[in-house]
């Protein structure tokens, strides 16, 4: 085994930060040199990983996911725990730019040596955000934080990116629009394991109130899954002096003590693997494919044949799979 990858993985578990931080930029490079290197470094730290309690915290633009994360973070610490947060912009990989990073809003925690802040990947990530934000998980674990909370805008994929990651997800909301969902489909609040009526403080606290008495009748209504913890709504406010955090955090505990009795965490957490192999099969495949000049000219060959409706993209498909074999591995 490469001597530098045992003592960098090394130095990452004493909890060397910039050494975490190396790995991190490693992981998301998209060099396929790093990648292999990555790959090694995480291989040596995985027996050291999994045992964090991996939490979702997602929301529309400005509810304060991360006025929210600098707040909860900063209690958590105060209990003993060591708090890592990823941000996830699921667009990133398509702008190539991250509409998260330059404002991550955290100034106690970044200024804390018992947490680390990572702002979302910009750029395009080999695999994508979700494969690197897992190894991501994986290497703050390794680190020693026992939390650890991604933060991703609630549209489009953020959340069903966020299912495939984290143990458990607290859905942020506003009080004081007028409709509690606040174009957030009804899909993220069935997932939602909490429920928190954000910037309940000065005058929105009737709102909030209010708001929060509307959302615990329709979690009410949520049709009953037995696995699935009550899902609780609760109050909160991150401006000072900031409310609820304590409850967000007592209903936390709640939630993993009994989806750990039940097995459903264990079970989530298979599921997740299952999911990033697939997901990973596909991705890798798709780049050694476009690396492989003789399949790429097939590939773009047959597309345009699509494209021109001279076949259908099923039979193509086919095709190309069938051929396959011909061509010698890159
Ligand atoms: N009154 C009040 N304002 C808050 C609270 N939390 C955040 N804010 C304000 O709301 C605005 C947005 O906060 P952010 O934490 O950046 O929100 P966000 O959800 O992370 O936003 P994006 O990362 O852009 O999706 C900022 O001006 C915060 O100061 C709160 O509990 N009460
Ligand atoms: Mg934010």
């Amino acid at each position: 085994m490469d001597h530098e990858l045992q003592m960098w993985a090394e130095a990452i578990r004493t909890g060397d930060r910039g050494s975490l931080a190396r790995a991190i930029t490693l992981v998301e490079s998209s060099l396929s040199t790093d990648q292999e290197r990555a790959d090694a470094l995480l291989s040596i730290l995985l027996p050291f990983t999994g045992s964090s309690r991996r939490i979702g915290i997602t929301g529309i633009p400005g509810v304060g996911k991360s006025t929210f994360i600098d707040c909860f973070g900063m209690k958590l610490i105060e209990k003993g725990h060591r708090v890592a947060v990823l941000a996830i912009d699921p667009s990133s990989s398509l702008s190539g730019g991250s509409i998260l990073g330059d404002k991550t809003r955290m100034d106690q925690l970044v200024a804390r040596t018992e947490a680390y802040v990572r702002p979302s990947p910009s750029g395009n990530i080999p695999g994508g955000v979700a494969r690197a934000t897992k190894e991501n998980i994986l290497l703050c674990e390794a680190a020693g934080f026992d939390i650890l909370l991604v933060e991703t805008v609630g549209v489009g994929q953020g959340e069903t990116m966020l299912a495939d990651l984290v143990d458990c997800f607290i859905l942020l909301l506003m009080p004081g629009t007028g409709d509690e969902l606040q174009g957030i489909k009804r899909g993220i609040m069935e997932h939602a394991d909490l429920l928190v009526v954000h910037k309940a403080d000065g005058n929105a606290l009737p709102s909030a109130r209010e708001a929060a008495a509307r959302l615990l009748h329709v979690a009410r209504l949520m049709p009953d899954d037995p696995e699935s913890n009550q899902q609780s709504v609760l109050l909160c406010s991150s401006a000072p002096p900031d409310m609820g955090h304590d409850e967000i955090i007592q209903s936390i505990d709640q939630f993993f003590e009994n989806s750990q009795a039940s097995g459903r965490l264990h079970r989530n957490r298979s599921r997740q693997e299952v999911e990033a192999f697939r997901r990973d099969v596909y991705e890798q495949w798709t780049i050694k494919m476009n690396r492989h000049t003789p399949l790429r000219n097939l590939m773009e060959q047959m597309e345009h044949d699509v494209l021109e409706g001279r076949i259908s993209s099923f039979r193509a498909a086919r095709l190309l799979v069938d051929r396959l074999s011909e061509f010698r591995p890159g």
